[in-house]
């Protein structure tokens, strides 16, 4: 570990929450796919901010419209209107089809709007009796980290003594219809929401035709379907939304991380006038939320995606990746599994550490991932990658699994 490096873990081990473990490495700079350290080491990011730089790192339009915004007039609050609020709306409703948003910033608050946007309708639209409606979550979730959100999570790490949990939630197994179709047969079920492709629990893609049955079945039981695309949206899997897969339209379409490609913390909510009028001035907001620099670099960073076809170019070297990362034939890789570019591998090894010490390899060999769930490793690079530089990956990581022999 240089002394430079060290310096920089030193100050945040002294003076930081030790609230994650990351890689040991100090990142100054990111350009694209590519980020430097201190060192000015070059690394290709396969983390991709959790898939909040889908654009790249300092996408040059989006930091220009940044930078424009931010002399002109970056926050108003909603007390008063603001000349790029209702342009934004009016983009981004007609962007991905919907009658109103509501803009939010962090992926949780978009997570936690939905929740008392679905409670809201469950009580003013569809006539359950004040606070019986339940919301049907998968086990796996992962949607966030405040005190309600975690209250739904079955992962033990998320929720080990931050009690007491928000009540109101039904947990049923990840991809299985029938688990669905019994919990929507209960009394008081307002809405079922769900991760199209499960990101924090290592990529986990449900069956072909699941996500199109799960709606089927929540249209017929009058249930909202949610769509938590805040990881998986964005062209992540290879189209705009992964629930374009299977033509699913969710009810209630959550989105955030690229949403910003990484300037900021920039979420929105996406539904119909029947849903999203149920809350009424006053009684729902944020300081930042729809903030005018949040609004300009949102429009910037959805343009992009569109005219430099980011979602095409995922599915292309996505399939490229995961039929390389198959053709190295490693005994240490048992599962290699995604759409698009958002990719996970599973490690297979004796030493449980196995992954992270894969991890620690890569890193030294110039590209940075990040174990989930002990052994399965990420890999999901900004949707700009080229071809050769995933043949570059590739090779970095058929170098790095020798440390594990
Ligand atoms: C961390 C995970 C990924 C999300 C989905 C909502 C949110 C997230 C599907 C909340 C956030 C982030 C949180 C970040 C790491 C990362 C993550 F590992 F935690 F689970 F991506 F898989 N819905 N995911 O993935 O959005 O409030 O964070 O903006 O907390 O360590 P947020």
């Amino acid at each position: 570990m240089s002394e430079k490096t060290q310096y920089y873990l030193d100050l945040e081990e002294k003076y930081g929450a030790h609230n994650y473990h990351p890689l040991p490495v100090v990142l100054d700079r990111g350009e694209g796919v590519f980020v430097w350290d201190v060192e000015g080491k070059r690394y290709y990011d396969f983390l991709s901010g959790y898939s909040a730089v889908n654009q790249g790192h300092c996408h040059p339009k989006i930091v220009q419209s940044f930078i424009e915004q931010s002399k002109k007039l970056t926050l108003t609050s909603r007390a008063f209107h603001n000349n790029l609020l209702g342009e934004y709306e009016k983009f981004i409703t007609n962007y991905f089809g919907y009658d109103k948003v509501l803009p939010m910033n962090t992926g949780v608050e978009a997570v936690e709007t939905a929740i008392k946007l679905c409670r809201k309708w469950a009580y003013e639209v569809k006539g359950i009796s004040e606070n019986k409606a339940k919301i049907i979550v998968c086990e796996g979730n992962f949607h966030g980290r405040t005190s309600t959100v975690i209250s739904f999570s079955s992962d033990p790490q998320s929720t080990k003594n931050f009690g007491p949990y928000m009540p109101g939630f039904e947990i049923i197994p990840y991809n299985d219809l029938n688990a669905l179709q019994s919990a929507l047969n209960e009394k008081n079920i307002a809405g079922f929401l769900v991760e199209p492709i499960q990101g924090e629990a290592g990529v986990l893609v449900p069956d072909e035709g699941y996500l199109a049955k799960a709606k089927q079945l929540c249209e017929a039981a009058n249930v909202l379907f949610i769509g938590d695309e805040i990881q998986t949206g964005l062209c992540r899997t290879g189209k705009l939304l992964a629930c374009d897969h299977e033509k699913v339209r969710p009810d209630i379409l959550l989105l955030g991380k690229a949403l910003s490609g990484g300037m900021m913390p920039v979420s929105a909510v996406l539904a119909g006038d029947e849903i999203m009028l149920t809350i009424k001035p006053g009684e729902h907001g944020s300081t930042y939320g729809g903030n005018p620099l949040a609004c300009k670099v949102a429009i910037t960073a959805l343009e992009v995606l569109k005219d430099e076809k980011m979602a095409e170019n995922a599915t292309a070297m996505g399939e490229l990746l995961r039929k390389e990362l198959k053709n190295l034939q490693s005994s240490y890789i048992s599962i290699v599994r995604g759409k698009g570019l958002l990719n996970a591998i599973v490690i297979s090894h004796a030493e449980k550490d196995a992954a992270w010490e894969l991890c620690l390899q890569l890193k030294e060999n110039g590209l940075l991932a990040k174990p989930t769930h002990g052994d399965k490793i990420r890999f999901a690079p900004p949707l700009t990658i080229t071809k050769e530089q995933v043949m570059d990956c590739i090779r970095i990581i058929k170098n790095s699994l020798t440390i594990l022999s």
